[in-house]
């Protein structure tokens, strides 16, 4: 475990942060950038921010991440494609192509993309309705998320959950229900303690949905039995119009699992979410039970897209937030250590947005589920796993698998 102080020597020379946590810019050096490998997969270490971290009852992550120019490469292509699918998804919305609920997480990026860094695919995850991303960054192809948003039959769920209900193999959704998925998620863990799995389970919510009574429920279940589980604020400081100030007596979230350590993270800097994500899963899968971690972050867009989402902040706010856009602030990142030119990274833009160009072509293309009875029983159990029979509306609609 690296205290701060032993952090600090692995830097040399650092130029002090100048711009507080909104509108941060970020300035720090490469310890000795003469050091970083020409070959991309060659490891070296980048440094985090001094303010990554707010720890309690819990020492830090180390303040770097140990990465490649590669890796460096896919964290920017990876925030990209999810920022282009999600404009694109604006965009058919305004079209009328896509209907019914649809959340974006613009702004959110470098916790989805972060966290799914700092895991493997064998450890699961579980999150509220904002999921695209994660859905994404677990595996899904772009076309079965947008699929899924046009409510067609190759969609990753058939076209029958749309924007909240998307799963995949160790991805439990995608849940419209606030805070439900809390629970859910400790029992997923429960499960792995169980099954003597040796991974663990990130279980995401909302700050909004922190202040429920199931999910400190959950968190006393979590540690009485010492759950592999990381609980995840996503604190994105509105839970729908009604700003963190408003909602909660305490805005740290990341203490309020009381007697489970926990750790705020800097949720605009995909780097330092990764590096926690990787600090939690060593510590939790070492045998030492749950940990509440807050990712600090910001929603660009409204609530929801009936939301224009400047009813209840300011233009300025906006403006300022804007500043610490996780992808330009990645990008900085990436030309000040030279690891990258600006033309390789606009290229790789370019090749971002043919990419999803190409995929709403092949979507707008699929077909739409067959309009039959036998359509709207399918797929509420696992295929091949249905019962016997399930009710309709009423008896006389009881329907025969
Ligand atoms: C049990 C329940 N209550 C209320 C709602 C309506 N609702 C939908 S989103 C939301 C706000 C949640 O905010 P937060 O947890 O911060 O998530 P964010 O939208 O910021 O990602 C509410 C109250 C709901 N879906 N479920
Ligand atoms: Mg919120």
């Amino acid at each position: 475990m690296f205290s701060r102080t032993q952090a600090t020597t692995l830097r040399a020379t650092r130029i002090p942060r100048i711009i507080g946590h909104c509108g941060r810019r970020y300035l720090a050096q490469v310890t000795d950038i003469g050091n970083i490998p020409t070959a991309s997969d060659k490891p070296f270490r980048v440094p985090l921010d001094d303010d990554a971290f707010e720890t309690y009852n819990f020492d830090p992550p180390p303040y770097y991440l140990e990465t490649t120019k590669d890796h460096l490469k896919q964290l920017y292509h990876d925030m990209l494609t999810i920022r282009r699918l999600e404009v694109t998804a604006d965009s058919l919305y305004k079209q009328k192509k896509i209907r019914g609920f649809c959340h974006l997480s613009t702004g959110q990026e470098a916790v989805s993309v972060g966290i799914e860094h700092g895991i493997t695919r064998d450890d699961l995850l579980i999150t509220a309705y904002r999921s695209h991303g994660n859905t994404y960054m677990r595996g899904a192809s772009i076309q079965s998320i947008l699929g899924e948003l046009l409510g067609r039959q190759d969609g990753i769920s058939h076209g029958k959950g749309g924007s909240m209900h998307m799963f995949r193999e160790g991805f439990f959704g995608g849940n419209g229900i606030v805070g439900a998925s809390v629970p859910v998620g400790t029992g997923i863990a429960m499960a792995q303690k169980y099954q003597e799995s040796p991974n663990i389970t990130v279980n995401l919510y909302g700050d909004g949905a922190a202040n429920q009574g199931q999910v400190h429920e959950a968190f006393n279940m979590a540690k009485l039995w010492d759950l592999p589980v990381l609980y995840g604020c996503e604190n994105n400081h509105y839970g729908m119009g009604t700003s963190v100030e408003r909602a909660s007596a305490s805005t740290d979230y990341y203490k309020r699992g009381q007697y489970i350590p926990g750790l705020r993270v800097y949720g605009m800097d995909v780097l330092a979410v990764q590096a926690a994500v990787q600090h939690a899963r060593d510590y939790i899968r070492s045998g030492n039970g749950p940990l509440v971690y807050e990712f600090q972050t910001y929603r660009f867009a409204g609530h929801s897209m009936s939301d224009p989402g400047i009813g209840y902040r300011t233009r300025e706010e906006l403006k300022s937030k804007r500043e610490s856009d996780p992808i330009p602030m990645l990008k900085e990142k990436l030309l000040d250590w030279k690891t990258h030119t600006d033309e390789e990274l606009d290229e790789l833009e370019k090749q971002v947005r043919d990419k999803i160009k190409q995929a709403v072509t092949e979507v707008e293309n699929m077909p739409e589920p067959q309009p039959t009875g036998d359509t709207l029983f399918q797929d509420i159990y696992v295929r091949g796993s249905e019962p016997l029979y399930m009710r309709g509306r009423t008896t006389y609609e009881t329907y025969y698998y």
